[in-house]
């Protein structure tokens, strides 16, 4: 899959890049990534990207012209067309689900967009649609664009070396992950659960299943909507919520 993004800081990438899984999939040919500066599309003497807006009002707004211009000479670059996705706090809500739909595509361009927003118009003429990675406040796409690109990417096939992972989340899909250990035995007078030192496997999914369970209930009640659980988790469940598993449980 090629990723693509347009940015005003395409050294923002470049670190993260390199570090991470994504770094890898690079080198192995798993995914291609190209930053494109759109400073470099603005045909003005001062390459001017950014300018007050109509109606006034504080902070800048991008303007038009470099941002389809890029867009346009970005496009053209490929065979394959890209989908344009513009990074922006009006976007669609980014989940796991928005990931999956995203790692079908062969090519995504992602506009990251700096200031106040971007002149109305570049969405209305060149964007496909508009993602937001959450309700809070960033200063620009970048960060928004990095998180979908490790998303979208670890999706795809061959860029996780580890295929039994992605097997084993598929499975648990839906809750949160079971408690993890490994040594030393004790810690700080805190023992590592029994059930995980007796070497019976299928005692121990069932242990994990329950904690995964248990947590999800704890802590993120609303997951448990659209969980992927089966007769036995739901016996599970009941009893969770009866209060008939009632040990004190843990902290948070
Ligand atoms: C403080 C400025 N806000 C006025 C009410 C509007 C605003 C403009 C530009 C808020 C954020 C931004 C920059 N954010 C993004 O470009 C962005 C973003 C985000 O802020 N949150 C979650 N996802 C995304 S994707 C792009």
């Amino acid at each position: 899959m090629i990723f693509e993004i347009l940015t005003l800081f395409p050294e923002m990438f470049d670190s993260y890049l390199a570090a991470s899984i994504l770094g890898r999939a690079i080198t192995a040919g798993h995914i291609r990534v190209e930053c494109h500066n759109i400073r470099d599309y603005a045909t003005d003497k001062h390459r001017m990207t950014d300018d007050t807006p109509y109606g006034g009002g504080s902070g800048m707004v991008m303007k038009p012209e470099p941002l389809v211009r890029a867009l346009d000479a970005v496009q053209v670059r490929e065979e394959t067309r890209a989908r344009v996705v513009l990074l922006s706090p009006q976007g669609r809500l980014f989940d796991q689900k928005v990931a999956r739909e995203l790692s079908r595509l062969p090519r995504l361009i992602m506009v990251c967009g700096k200031y106040e927003g971007v002149d109305d118009r570049v969405r209305e003429l060149a964007v496909d649609e508009e993602i937001s990675i959450g309700d809070y406040i960033l200063t620009g796409g970048e960060l928004a664009a990095m998180v979908i690109l490790e998303a979208t990417a670890r999706l795809l096939p061959g860029v996780l070396g580890d295929e039994e992972s992605t097997r084993e989340e598929s499975f648990a899909e839906g809750l949160l992950e079971y408690p993890h250990y490994t040594r030393p035995r004790e810690f700080m007078g805190r023992e590592v659960p029994e059930v995980l030192l007796s070497g019976n496997h299928q005692e121990i999914a069932a242990w994990r299943r329950r904690k995964a369970i248990e947590r999800t209930l704890k802590k993120r009640p609303d997951l448990l909507g659209s969980a992927n659980l089966t007769e036995e988790d739901r016996k599970c469940l009941e009893g969770l919520r009866r209060g008939a598993n009632r040990d004190g449980g843990e902290p948070q």
